[in-house]
């Protein structure tokens, strides 16, 4: 098997790109990567040699000689690269924007905040205890989930955009499983809860979730 995914069970990012190899139903081999034990793998040496950023996921391709970090970028590639399955992006130039707009509205300015070595400095150098830290995540999802709420009223079908399922799509998924982990209700955000709820009917995203991978513990 050609393409191999290092990736940690619970990571979103790792989390979309499971999403969308299942989408473009490609066979991989997932590489667990522990994101706690032994002080965290991604800061290992050998995996630094993947990725000197020391995050996750990472795609590579023996048979291509590619190594490729940014899960956004992962899935845009995949997308180019492989006509199978469904097309993630779409043709026209408005929708492809947009489609990315939305992608990015959750991949670079909600899940940053939340992620793993964000929460470590609160508690490492600002002495913030769970409590405090599950706060700070609700307080940056729900206000980026207010945001995309309201996008959603002009543009939203069964998925995000009407059309189909997206790189949108993708990248709602995992932050509405992250969300909700914190405590988030999403009674407020009816049209992302629906969406959330269509995807989930989906194999594609269904055989993604964290709790479905090799690494999940029991
Ligand atoms: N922009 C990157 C974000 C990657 C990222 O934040 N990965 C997280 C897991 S979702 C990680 O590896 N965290 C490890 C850490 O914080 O030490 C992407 O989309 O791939």
């Amino acid at each position: 098997m050609a393409l191999k995914l290092y990736g940690y069970w619970r990571s979103s990012a790792s989390y979309r790109v499971r999403i969308a190899l299942n989408l473009k139903q490609l066979d991989y081999e997932y590489v667990p990567v522990h994101l706690i034990n032994e002080g965290g793998e991604q800061h290992h040496q050998a995996y630094q040699r993947l990725n000197p950023a020391q995050l996750v996921p990472v795609l590579v391709d023996d048979d291509e000689d590619l190594i490729l970090n940014q899960s956004l970028s992962i899935i845009e590639f995949l997308d180019e690269r492989y006509t199978s399955g469904c097309s993630l992006i779409p043709d026209h130039p408005l929708e492809r924007a947009r489609v990315r707009a939305l992608a990015q509205d959750l991949a670079c300015d909600m899940q940053p905040l939340g992620n793993l070595r964000v929460l470590q400095q609160l508690e490492q150098r600002f002495a913030a205890d769970e409590q405090a830290k599950a706060a700070w995540v609700r307080h940056w999802n729900e206000q980026g989930l207010s945001a995309i709420e309201q996008r959603l009223q002009t543009q939203a079908g069964k998925y995000c955009f009407d059309f189909d399922v997206t790189l949108a799509d993708v990248c709602l998924v995992p932050q509405i499983y992250a969300a909700l982990r914190f405590g988030v209700s999403l009674d407020a955000y009816p049209l992302v809860s629906k969406i959330y709820h269509n995807c989930e009917q989906l194999d594609a995203f269904a055989q993604a979730r964290p709790e479905r991978q090799s690494d999940a513990p029991a």
